[in-house]
């Protein structure tokens, strides 16, 4: 048998064996659209933070099994406190996440008082709790909007928040000074460089992307935006400004469009830890059990739901 053959013939095998798992445990299995191919096949619900902590809310099954990162499995346990949420690796974390603290974020809120804190959802459970609202890629300008505060304090991407400054110029936005390490990658020469090879294509690029990229960009939005961006366009080509997982579902809405990635290098290593032997893995042993303290949780559960309630 050739490799290609017995890669195919061992995903198979895993898939199968995943879905027996999923029946046998009564799991549901939620995949960021940043996830392996392999990944989001066998996923019952694929989509970016928001679409999937809203979808966390809804599901019957008592397990969830979250393919993504420890944010966003922490964000599904704290709006399900009856469900056990598992986290395939327990090691899949998120720098940007990282470069945050509670303490470091209350030396900010004293510092302005009169501010509001607006916290993208890429943040742990104890910044969340620190915090007024959480905001996605994908509703942050409505979420800032919302506010009643003129002063907001918005952490912990530097290129969200600019972004959003740009589109709510009555706000005073006070940024903090973290991103993303993947987007941060994408520099405006490979974007140039690329266009001039894909003279018909449109750039498409995620808000975490540098102010500089986001200058070249024909659509800039979350990776659901992205989604149905092209699903409505009667382009053909795109140039796609985010991390590479997202091509599986832009393929698959649209097989007769061409993606192109302006570096091979568009990958976040964390959402790719997570392949087919851990998922199998988590639902055999039941790891990792994604748990947040209670008090905690509770203020962090404010935030979320207070952004869920935004229309
Ligand atoms: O909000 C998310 O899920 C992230 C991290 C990116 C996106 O736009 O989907």
């Amino acid at each position: 048998m050739t490799d290609a053959r017995f890669d195919q013939k061992y995903k198979e095998h895993l898939q199968r064996k995943i879905k027996d798992l999923k029946d046998k445990h009564d799991a549901v299995i939620l995949a960021h659209n940043y996830q392996r191919d392999e990944v989001q096949e066998i996923a019952d619900i694929t989509g970016d933070s928001y679409a999937l902590a809203v979808a966390a809310t809804k599901v019957k099954q008592k397990v969830i099994v979250f393919c993504g990162v420890s944010f966003m499995a922490e964000s599904a346990a704290i709006l399900n406190p009856d469900k056990t949420v598992l986290l395939p690796v327990a090691e899949a974390g998120c720098p940007l996440a990282e470069m945050i603290t509670v303490e470091k974020l209350r030396l900010k809120k004293n510092e302005y008082p009169e501010a509001a804190v607006v916290c993208y959802v890429n943040t742990s459970a104890s910044v969340k709790a620190e915090s007024d609202i959480c905001c996605t890629s994908s509703n942050a300008i409505k979420v800032v909007k919302s506010m009643k505060e003129e002063k907001i304090i918005f952490v912990p991407d530097k290129n969200l928040g600019r972004y959003v400054r740009e589109h709510v110029p009555e706000k005073e936005l006070i940024l903090w000074d973290g991103y993303c390490v993947t987007h941060q990658r994408l520099t405006r020469e490979m974007v140039e460089k690329t266009k001039k090879l894909c003279p018909n294509a449109l750039f498409l690029a995620h808000p975490e992307c540098r102010k500089e990229v986001l200058e070249l960009a024909d659509y800039t939005g979350s990776t659901a935006g992205i989604v149905n961006y092209v699903k409505d366009s009667n382009h053909k080509e795109f140039i796609i400004g985010t991390e590479k997982g997202i091509i599986y579902k832009l393929q698959a809405d649209s097989p007769d469009k061409k993606f192109y990635l302006p570096t091979d290098n568009f990958i976040c290593a964390n959402m790719k830890l997570t392949t087919l032997g851990w998922v199998a893995r988590s639902l055999e042993q039941m790891v990792y059990h994604v748990t947040v303290p209670e008090d905690i949780a509770d203020k962090a559960r404010k935030a979320l739901e207070r952004m869920i309630a935004v229309k």
